[in-house]
């Protein structure tokens, strides 16, 4: 029997737990990170501080070890498949917050990048705050973009890039919007971790929003505005 079989989750304290999640997900343990959110979450813990001190918390630590040549892409999927199996618990507590309804978004992760953790976690919250979210998934062309802008009126656009070489067709999308003539009709978010402001506003978004909690502020603040622009005009 090894170390870690001798582990009972529910006995350790919540900081114990947490490191114990960040090496479960770091291990892919899907169980073990389904149970621990579940004592997480009996003891009080918000879904939020759940999702961003334990599982994201943990995929950063994935994330130095990737970049540095210690983990492959096998065992980033593992984790990968941890962290949703623990995002999968929290979904309903975070979307389902009674919120009225704001807006319209539009999300994917644009095309060549596979990415999805981040965009779905943009997703979920956006939800709870009372958005209509239509997530187009991974590997989005300009075209299903626009086919989904056409189809749904999206108040917000949002796109998700992981990678720099995947960053740059943020600006194909939004050139074609303007080439439409339709830019100025929805709002564009961008995010994912390469990115940052200035990148946001050169590529012409109207704005970067560094995570998950940032984009709702943003969407809801863009949304008054839009709102206000109506009023007054
Ligand atoms: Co990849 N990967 N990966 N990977 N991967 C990164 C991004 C990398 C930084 C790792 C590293 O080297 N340190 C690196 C990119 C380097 C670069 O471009 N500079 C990298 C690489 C190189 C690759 C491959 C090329 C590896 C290979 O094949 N040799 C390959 C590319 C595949 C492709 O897309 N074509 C690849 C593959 C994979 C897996 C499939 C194994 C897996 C993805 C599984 C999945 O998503 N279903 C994976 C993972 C998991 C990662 C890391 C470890 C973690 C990403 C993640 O989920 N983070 C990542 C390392 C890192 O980011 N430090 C890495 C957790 C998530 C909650 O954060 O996605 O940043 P994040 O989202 C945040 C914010 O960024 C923001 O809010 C989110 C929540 O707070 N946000 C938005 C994100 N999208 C938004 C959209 C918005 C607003 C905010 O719209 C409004």
């Amino acid at each position: 029997m090894s170390d870690d079989d001798d582990i009972i989750l529910s006995e350790l304290d919540d900081e114990e737990l947490v490191l114990q999640m960040h090496d479960d997900l770091y291990d892919g343990l899907k169980e073990e990170i389904a149970e621990a959110v579940n004592i997480l979450l009996a003891r009080a813990w918000t879904p939020y501080d759940i999702l961003t001190k334990a599982l994201v918390e943990g995929m950063r630590i994935v994330g130095i070890d990737f970049r540095d040549g210690i983990l492959f892409v096998p065992e980033v999927l593992l984790a990968a498949g941890a962290m949703k199996e623990g995002m999968g618990i929290l979904r309903p507590l975070l979307t389902e917050t009674g919120a009225p309804k704001v807006g319209t978004m539009v999300v994917g992760t644009v095309k060549g990048d596979i990415h999805d953790i981040g965009k779905n976690l943009v997703g979920m919250m956006m939800e709870g705050a009372g958005f209509d979210v239509i997530d187009l998934g991974i590997n989005t062309p300009v075209e299903d973009y626009l086919a989904a802008i056409e189809e749904h009126k999206p108040d917000i656009l949002g796109m998700s890039a992981l990678l720099t070489t995947t960053m740059p067709y943020m600006k194909v999308v939004i050139d074609t919007m303007k080439e439409m003539g339709i830019r100025d009709k929805h709002i564009v978010l961008v995010g994912g971790a390469p990115l940052n402001e200035e990148f946001g506003m050169a590529i012409g978004a109207d704005a970067y929003c560094r995570d998950a909690a940032v984009a709702v502020e943003t969407a809801k603040e863009w949304m008054a505005r839009k709102h206000n622009q109506k009023t007054s005009a």
